[in-house]
């Protein structure tokens, strides 16, 4: 177990460090700002709340999952959720 999710957890450094800052940012939970919810948006989003990694730039917003202003365990969950299919993404607070 403890192998899986450090493996996940590098991909998800080697994928992240792919993507170019300022890429499209529209889903909520979208992390990485690749345009899709997945594992790795829910590592980068657990490595951001411990202080292990920033948001991009322009995609902090988008970790706000229940709109409180605030990015902690709460969207953490949200995202979670999103990410195993159990929920549609939203593409914003209203
Ligand atoms: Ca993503
Ligand atoms: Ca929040």
């Amino acid at each position: 177990m403890k192998k899986i999710l450090l493996s996940a957890v590098a991909l998800a450094g080697l994928f992240a460090a792919s993507v170019p800052a300022g890429a499209a940012h529209e889903v909520k939970g979208d992390a990485n700002c690749d345009g899709a919810v997945n594992i790795f948006d829910v590592v980068r989003t657990q490595n951001i709340i411990l202080g292990r990694s920033v948001p991009y730039p322009g995609c902090e917003i988008d970790l706000d999952m229940n709109c409180d202003e605030k990015v902690n365990v709460f969207d953490l969950v949200l995202i979670r959720t999103v990410a195993l299919g159990n929920e549609n993404p939203s593409t914003g607070c209203n």
